[in-house]
């Protein structure tokens, strides 16, 4: 890592992206990660670089829907082992569900590479090196999908998920809950919960959120969630991004 001080006003951007470029270089993340991550700070500038009010909504819904869950199982891809795997396995400690290495652009290598690395932050089970059931409806590759895992779950959640699978899984009658940057994208119209957060905080949030909700009865979390609306909060957030934007007129005068 780089020796940015912490004064730098970009000090967390750039450290968020020193994260995915060591991910890549120590063969955890792909490539395309790279050009994902870039795409996701771009996004991410333009709702200010914090949890706005209709992301931290999805959060509160995420939440309840994974302590609703008989069969919750936590995705893992190489963008997100690189940003945020130990609170993925605190996240998966939490709420007793298993995690999956489920990549896009998938080696065998890389699978393991990951698997390996949540298993070093103390992961207890961990799927996805020995898939034995395909998701219908997808390419060889990214169908694959394990039993115990995501092929049996009733909730997954997959952070910086691409719109096929996300269709698959909801086609297969999964709840799916992702974070997306991106309000407009597939993946966030065709999951149930979609958080338009950055990764780095919304998994730390999710934590905090089981926690604080860890004591409500069902029903109660039941309402939680019947008060979420994700195309609204959809809508909320492309607002956000809106008015953030207008707000910024002011640097550019003179
Ligand atoms: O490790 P693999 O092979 O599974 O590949 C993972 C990536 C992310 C490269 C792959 O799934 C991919 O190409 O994804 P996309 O189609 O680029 O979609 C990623 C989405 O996540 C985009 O809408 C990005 O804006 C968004 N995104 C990128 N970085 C972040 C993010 N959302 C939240 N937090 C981020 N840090």
């Amino acid at each position: 890592m780089s020796d940015l001080p912490p004064s730098h006003p970009r000090y967390a951007s750039l450290k968020t992206r020193e994260k995915v470029v060591e991910g890549v270089e120590t063969g955890i993340t792909g490539l395309n990660g790279l050009i994902a991550q870039g795409r996701g700070e771009a996004l991410d500038y333009l709702i200010g670089e914090r949890t706005t009010a209709p992301g931290e909504d999805a959060e509160r819904a995420a939440a309840a829907m994974l302590l609703l869950a008989e069969r919750p199982v936590l995705s893992v891809n190489g963008n997100a082992a690189a940003l945020v795997p130990e609170d993925m396995v605190i996240l998966a400690e939490k709420i007793g569900a298993p995690l999956e290495v489920n990549i896009f652009y998938r080696t065998e290598d890389r699978v393991k590479k990951i698997a390996d690395l949540l298993r070093s932050f103390g992961a207890e089970k961990v799927f996805g090196e020995a898939p034995d059931a395909v998701i219908p409806g997808l390419d060889h590759a990214r169908a694959k999908a394990a039993r115990g895992g995501i092929y049996d779950a009733d909730v997954v959640f997959v952070p910086l998920e691409d719109g096929d699978r996300c269709e698959a899984l909801v086609k297969m009658g999964k709840r799916v809950i992702t974070v997306d940057l991106n309000p407009l994208s597939r993946t966030a119209r065709t999951s149930m919960v979609t958080i338009v957060d950055n990764v780095v905080r919304a998994v730390p949030n999710l934590i905090s959120l089981v926690e604080e909700m860890a004591d409500l009865d069902d029903e109660e979390l039941r309402l939680n969630l019947a008060a979420y609306d994700n195309r609204a909060a959809l809508r909320r957030s492309v607002e956000e991004m809106i008015s953030h934007l207008m707000g910024q007129f002011s640097v550019l005068e003179d």
